[in-house]
């Protein structure tokens, strides 16, 4: 293990520091999740805590109190014992929180109550993302004691904010060090991705092609992925959650692969949609085509001042374009955008910020428009076409509608409500039902990269992984190195 660089954390501390101004932060760590009996599921610190201590271990409380004269950070943690320690793993302590992460001061996380106690006295604000669990009554009660400070004349709690705007938005933007291990992430999965195109073949179960997938990750040093692999056979492909990964794969099948490991706390996110035997058909290469132009204008799209929506809205166009071709939609390609035709088949949006979590923080729109792009933010570009292999027709509604107006009514009142008025406004238009196409039921494709807006357009972090038909079907024909049942 290379021992701990608090450099980076320090730098991330100061920028939070100077954020928070007078007030004082509270961020939770991680906690074990008990699986059965002594059983823990497996730990991985929260995103938060990370970013700002590098303290790994479980039951830890970072505060920060920057108006303070000595403690300005604080972590609060296990303390060494020496039995606990002997079953469960090394602790850091004390001792260790103040030498190797930093921290001013240092106190086992059983005197976490009364020291908060003593440094909210004379904050005005309290920094603490309600809503997060079990911690919100302790943080919320003593706010409540302290009232009667208040009226004793000290500055106790007026405000409880949310450093989630602060946090996401440090978070957002990748500084070189950060862009190394996430360059990392990427590509360990991509050559994951390529091992699994070797690997998999017709018989195989799909969990069998993701070991071999996973392998590569462990093997390269990754602890953990970054969130469940997702390996799709044949009609799973159109199951966008997918995880059972337990089906036998069949000659003429498609395998969609969604997956990507973590690295230095950030995560890749690569989907690929490769033939099993190795050779696309006709009807899967026609579509596989349609998605990667639509994969390719998405990423086109991806640059320093465009408005984040310009991805989906280069992507869903040519996928529209495509789908029309195909004889999949009823209408032109103006009217499928605008009565959104084309989420019979896409229903899903066109990326999301990447970074240490999978689907990462980060305001989308602000001002309620689409931000604008800048250097350092990653996200990932990733359309697809699912059809469902039940499904011999398709209805289509005749009506134009704004994606922004249903969001905000969504929001405004609730998924029921909205999913009723939107209901009432379908059955009110004329509606047409049109036959999905024979040779398309099944077909589920899905191409993913990760990219990083860069100060002249953007840098494809997962660049490599094959990605054209003749590049896939050149990978799947290479052999695997890794043995076969
Ligand atoms: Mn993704």
């Amino acid at each position: 293990m290379s021992p701990f660089d608090p450099a980076p954390f320090v730098e991330r501390r100061q920028r939070f520091a100077a954020a928070i101004g007078d007030g004082l932060a509270i961020i939770p760590g991680a906690r074990e999740i008990p699986r059965n009996s002594d059983v823990n599921y497996e730990f991985r610190q929260a995103s938060d805590f990370f970013f700002l201590t590098g303290f790994e271990e479980p039951d830890a409380v970072a505060v920060f109190n920057p108006a303070d004269a000595k403690e300005r950070y604080v972590l609060f943690v296990r303390p060494r014992d020496r039995e606990m320690e002997i079953w469960n793993g090394r602790r850091a302590g004390v001792e260790g929180a103040i030498a190797t992460y930093g921290a001013d001061a240092a106190y086992t996380i059983d005197r976490l109550d009364a020291k908060l106690r003593e440094y909210m006295v004379d904050r005005p604000a309290i920094f603490y993302k309600l809503g997060s669990g079990a911690f919100d009554g302790r943080v919320t009660r003593l706010v409540g004691d302290l009232r009667a400070a208040r009226a004793r004349g000290f500055a106790a709690p007026v405000r409880i904010e949310d450093p989630g705007p602060i946090l996401n938005e440090l978070r957002l933007r990748r500084s070189p060090a950060e862009l190394a291990r996430h360059r990392r992430a990427c590509e360990i999965s991509r050559d994951a991705h390529i091992e699994a195109m070797r690997y998999a073949r017709p018989g195989l179960y799909e969990y069998q092609v993701q070991a071999a997938l996973e392998y590569v990750f462990r093997v390269n040093g990754s602890p953990r992925n970054g969130y469940p692999s997702i390996v799709a056979s044949g009609p799973n492909a159109c199951i966008l959650h997918y995880s059972e990964n337990n089906r036998k794969m069949e000659d003429g099948d498609l395998l969609l692969i969604d997956a990507g490991c973590e690295w230095g706390y950030h995560s890749a996110d690569i989907t690929r949609t490769f033939p099993v035997n190795g050779r696309f058909t006709a009807a899967q290469r026609a579509v596989y085509e349609i998605v990667l132009r639509a994969q390719l204008a998405g990423v086109a799209a991806a640059r320093p001042g465009s408005r984040y929506e310009a991805v989906h809205e280069a992507a869903r166009r040519v996928l529209t374009e495509g789908l029309v071709a195909l004889g999949a939609l009823p209408r032109g390609v103006e009217d499928s955008l605008a009565m959104h035709h084309y989420r019979e088949f896409y229903m899903h949006g066109t990326g999301h910020w990447l970074g240490m979590d999978v689907h990462d923080v980060g305001d989308y729109r602000i001002d309620r428009k689409s931000r604008v792009l800048e250097p350092g933010m990653v996200l990932t570009v990733e359309p697809g076409l699912y059809f469902d292999p039940e499904r011999e027709t398709a209805t289509f509604h005749l009506r134009e509608y704004s994606e922004e107006e249903a969001w905000e009514r969504r929001l405004r009142l609730g998924a029921a409500a909205a999913r009723k008025i939107e209901d009432e406004e379908k059955a009110k238009a004329e509606k047409i039902t049109h036959t999905v196409p024979r040779e398309l039921r099944g077909i589920g494709i899905r191409i993913e990269d990760d990219v990083l807006i860069t100060a002249e357009g953007c840098d494809v972090l997962t660049a490599g992984t094959p990605k054209t038909v003749a590049e896939v079907e050149r990978a799947c024909a290479e052999p695997s190195r890794l043995p076969r049942l």
